[in-house]
């Protein structure tokens, strides 16, 4: 009996240290953080992180579309700064893309699905000759960035990856912590936001930012996966 409860607590440690990973939980609009889960999907799975980029659930992580009703939308201006808040620190090397969708009608039914997503923001890491790669996302809580002024007025899909490269050198390997929230973009313009892609779509696994050892040799370079930053 005590055995079999101490096996127990163990497994039920081991399972908690497993799921204890950061989530993007929270969206940040001007310079108020959000509380979790009001304008982000929330996912099902403790975010152990996807690894399949065919998955569906790489579009809005697992749950990140059945959760959909339970979401509600933030209104930014266009111009504005927004951002992403997390439960916890980042703690493993890797860079960050922002993806954003606009839905056809109401955001609260759309799935993202069709070429329909551009990336309007991106942390890349610093290279320095081989000699060392930093990731400036480690380590932190939140980010923000502005939304282009010519963004045009409409609900959208905001979805944050942050790409964890510590044991990326095979196929598979990389892992993608995902969430998507909801913005209602207000005074937009009249700009064409892309280049677009599908997501999933965008990425086979095995581009050089996404397949790649980060550690020995130290790479000379590094290619953010996916398509430009749309400016505006
Ligand atoms: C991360 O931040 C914490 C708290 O500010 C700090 O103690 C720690 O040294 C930082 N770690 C890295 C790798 O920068
Ligand atoms: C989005 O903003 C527009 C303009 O303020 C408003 O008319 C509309 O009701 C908003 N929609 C949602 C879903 O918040
Ligand atoms: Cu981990």
């Amino acid at each position: 009996m005590k055995l079999t409860g101490l096996l127990a607590t163990v497994v039920a440690l081991s399972a908690a240290s497993v799921s204890a990973h950061y989530r993007f939980d929270a969206l940040i609009v001007g310079s108020s953080t959000t509380a979790p889960y009001q304008y982000i999907r929330q996912n099902t799975n403790y975010n152990s992180p996807i690894t399949d980029v065919t998955s569906l659930d790489f579009r809005c992580n697992a749950g990140g579309l059945a959760s959909a009703a339970a979401t509600q939308t933030v209104a930014a201006a266009a111009g504005s700064t927004v951002g992403f808040a997390l439960d916890q620190a980042i703690f493993h090397p890797g860079p960050i893309n922002v993806y954003m969708a606009k839905a056809p009608g109401n955001v609260a039914s759309f799935d993202g699905s069709g070429n329909v997503w551009f990336k309007v923001y991106e942390i890349r890491p610093v290279t320095n000759g081989r000699t060392s790669i930093t990731w400036p996302a480690d380590n932190i809580s939140s980010f923000t960035f502005q939304l282009p002024s010519s963004l045009p007025s409409g609900q959208y899909l905001v979805r944050v990856e942050h790409i964890a490269l510590h044991s990326a050198s095979t196929f598979g390997g990389a892992q993608f912590y995902i969430s998507c929230g909801r913005i209602n973009v207000t005074g937009g313009g009249s700009g064409n936001p892309g280049p677009l892609v599908a997501i999933p779509g965008v990425y086979t696994g095995r581009e050089p930012g996404i397949m790649l050892n980060i550690y020995d040799p130290i790479p000379a370079t590094y290619t953010q996966p996916g398509p430009a930053v749309w400016r505006g």
